[in-house]
């Protein structure tokens, strides 16, 4: 028998998808969210994680009274099924307000909405019971790097934090990088840079990050290395564990699907910093292939957690003493073979 594992995973609504891409529409009906709830519950998830709307489809067009009762009304779904909200993100990619950016456009309205809707998510945040919000700078960043003034892009970014952070002083904000993808280059594309500017804010302990693997692979990093680094100075406060194959469009692939090695690699450091017992979340940030039927609409989540509970037990079965004398031998030979061996299991 194995021993219990102390994680608590998530998902979000749009990590169950239609299959829709940029060259083909839809492939799959729309599930209703109460079936995803459903199924998120069946398969052994403990949170969802959120964009505002999600929670509130149709934002832009409902009074800040109306948001809030919905927001609300999706609470008591979640309270009734046992499910918290793990994070609210905004989702400040689809506006026509913010075809050039959000808080780094050129065109100050477009900034004042961005901001806006921003500290409206930190509402619907506190009326679900959740108070960490996620910022995926999705269109902070150029498509020609004359466009836009780089530091003042950063001091763009601090100024909207600041109002977020002075909003409401109970949240906290996680910043997910990365580099590339709807832009060209974007502004804050490694955990890094997060940090950096985190540490340019008014409160750099309510800023930190969370982590995708599919985006440090996009800038060229080992997202085990992007973890530890978080990790170091207390601020890996989610990740979003997916997989990619290479530089290319990010594929979210099931965990594991591209390189099992490096999610071995990523639930060992996830072991060996206790993550979870401070209350973080293992969320999945993976979507379907094109091709899958219907029928099979919630596998990739299912079977991204059960590699991750796979590799828990293969990171606890590592023998480190082992490890630890051929490290001290310099013998890095064995321990590049030792782990295949262990991976590939007798
Ligand atoms: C996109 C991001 C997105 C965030 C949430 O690449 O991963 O899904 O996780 O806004
Ligand atoms: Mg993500």
């Amino acid at each position: 028998m194995s021993k219990p594992h102390p994680y608590r995973f998530s998902f979000g609504p749009w990590n169950i998808s239609e299959g829709a891409d940029p060259y083909g529409p839809a492939v799959r009906l729309p599930k209703p969210f109460d079936w995803k709830l459903a199924q998120l519950r069946k398969l052994g998830f403990e949170a969802m994680m959120f964009h505002d709307d999600d929670i509130v489809p149709d934002i832009d067009n409902k009074s800040a009274p109306q948001v809030l009762r919905e927001a609300g009304e999706l609470r008591k779904k979640l309270d009734d099924a046992g499910v918290i909200a793990e994070i609210v993100a905004p989702r400040l990619w689809f506006s026509p307000q913010t075809i050039d950016g959000a808080y780094t456009s050129n065109d100050p309205k477009a900034r004042k909405y961005a901001i806006n809707r921003s500290l409206q998510t930190i509402d619907i945040a506190g009326a679900v019971g959740c108070d960490l919000i996620v910022l995926w700078f999705a269109r902070e960043g150029t498509y020609l790097r004359e466009a836009k003034d780089g530091r003042r892009s950063v001091e763009l970014l601090v100024e909207a934090i600041n109002t977020m952070l002075m909003h409401d002083r109970k949240i906290r904000i996680a910043i997910e990088p990365k580099p590339n993808e709807p832009m060209d280059h974007a502004y804050i594309p490694t955990i890094g840079h997060a940090l950096a500017l985190s540490n340019l804010t008014c409160d750099p302990k309510r800023v930190g990050g969370l982590i995708e693997t599919a985006h440090c692979i996009l800038a060229g990093l080992d997202p085990s290395d992007e973890m530890d680094f978080a990790l170091s100075a207390g601020k890996l406060w989610s990740v979003h564990l997916n997989d990619q194959n290479g530089l290319k469009f990010d594929q979210d692939k099931p965990f594991g699907s591209a390189n099992l090695r490096s999610a071995f690699n990523q639930v060992r450091v996830l072991e060996r910093n206790q993550f979870g017992s401070r209350g973080e979340c293992v969320a999945f940030d993976v979507h379907s292939f094109r091709s899958t039927k219907i029928e099979h609409a919630v596998d990739h989540l299912a079977n991204s957690r059960k590699t991750f509970l796979r590799l828990v037990e293969k990171a606890r079965t590592f023998d480190e003493g082992k490890a630890g004398e051929l490290i001290a031998d310099r013998n890095y030979q064995a321990l590049d073979q030792m782990v295949i061996e262990h991976l590939l299991g007798s």
